[in-house]
């Protein structure tokens, strides 16, 4: 593995710059997001009856077609959380990380969302607490979860550019969005904020009250359809996944593993949720957006306000 030494500004995780002489990895070589997954996964454990999912059965381990790259599944399932999935895919070139929690319907609680794309010379980074219901809007479910959490939001991570509109509503104030080069000290900011992130989100969880009112319960499950619809149909790893594993396996893996759900939570297909896709004859456009990719900078403030334009989303 080549590296080559750059004097670059880099951020370290508290928010201040200063200069170092850099070591960057010209391969995506050694690093690896195994120790990311084991994390989630002991916290959980120290935290509640983690056990496995019966998808596990099904999906646990892929070659992919160039036979060499392997595909790596986790799923589970706790009292109070419906599911927590894990997807790794990593090879000499590219490391992958889709983990995802979904609380049970009785819970208004946020998904926890870690999705990492690692090549030898971007990382595309969204790690979040999905809001289930409108943080625009809705001023207090904001309040109920991300008051305390702004300050967790006000990492280091530059706002990782233009990106579909769409995907803003589902985000939240404390949205980690960002592109970097490969960097040693961005993994380890990037471990710690996962960190952080998880430990938030178990405490979220742990303390969130069961919902006994069955149209709130409703509610909760038809956002989480909603949420499962966008990704399971839009979400940019797709192309990805075909070319690795070919249309049907990647088609299966979306709709019934990373986004299972899709047939138990409710029975709206994507064009309700989502109008503006359907096309003259009825099918969906496969444009994965439609209102245009916006908001080149960070829509939130440091106090967690909506700061972008709401004609955008
Ligand atoms: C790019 N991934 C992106 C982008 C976002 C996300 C916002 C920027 C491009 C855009 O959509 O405008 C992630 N989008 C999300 C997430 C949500 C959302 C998490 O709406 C949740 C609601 N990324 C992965 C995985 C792969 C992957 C598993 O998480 C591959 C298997 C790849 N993401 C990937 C690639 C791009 C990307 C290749 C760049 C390509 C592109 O912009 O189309």
């Amino acid at each position: 593995t080549s590296s080559l030494i750059t004097n670059s500004i880099v951020p370290n995780c508290s928010g201040r710059k200063r200069q170092s002489r850099h070591v960057l990895k010209a391969s995506a070589g050694p690093f690896s997001y195994q120790k990311f997954i084991h994390f989630a996964l002991d916290e959980t454990k120290r935290r509640t009856l983690l056990i496995p999912s019966p998808l596990q059965e099904k999906y646990s381990s892929l070659t992919a077609l160039d036979g060499t790259t392997e595909l790596k599944m986790l799923s589970f399932q706790a009292p109070k959380m419906r599911l927590l999935r894990s997807l790794s895919i990593e090879n000499e070139a590219i490391k992958i990380l889709d983990l995802a929690v979904f609380a049970r319907p009785e819970f208004d609680a946020p998904i926890f969302c870690a999705n990492f794309f690692t090549t030898a010379t971007m990382n595309i980074i969204v790690l979040d607490l999905n809001p289930l219901h409108d943080v625009i809007d809705q001023r207090n479910y904001k309040e109920k979860y991300f008051k305390r959490l702004i300050p967790l939001g006000l990492s280091f991570y530059p706002w990782g550019g233009k990106l579909t509109s769409e995907s803003l509503k589902f985000f939240s104030p404390i949205v980690i969005w960002t592109k970097f080069p490969p960097s040693q000290d961005r993994y380890d900011c990037l471990y710690s904020a996962f960190k952080e992130y998880y430990q938030a989100w178990l405490e979220l969880i742990a303390q969130a009250p069961e919902e006994i009112d069955p149209s709130y319960i409703k509610r909760n499950r038809e956002a989480q359809h909603k949420y499962l619809t966008w990704r399971a149909e839009k979400d940019p790893g797709h192309g990805i996944l075909k070319r690795l594993i070919g249309e049907s396996h990647a088609q299966d893996l979306v709709r019934n593993f990373l986004f299972d759900g899709l047939d138990e939570l409710g029975s709206k297909g994507f064009l309700d949720y989502f109008p503006e896709y359907r096309r003259e004859d009825g099918s969906v456009n496969e444009k994965r957006s439609i209102l245009g990719k916006s908001f080149e900078n960070r829509p939130w403030d440091a106090r967690g306000e909506f700061i972008g334009d709401d004609n955008k989303i």
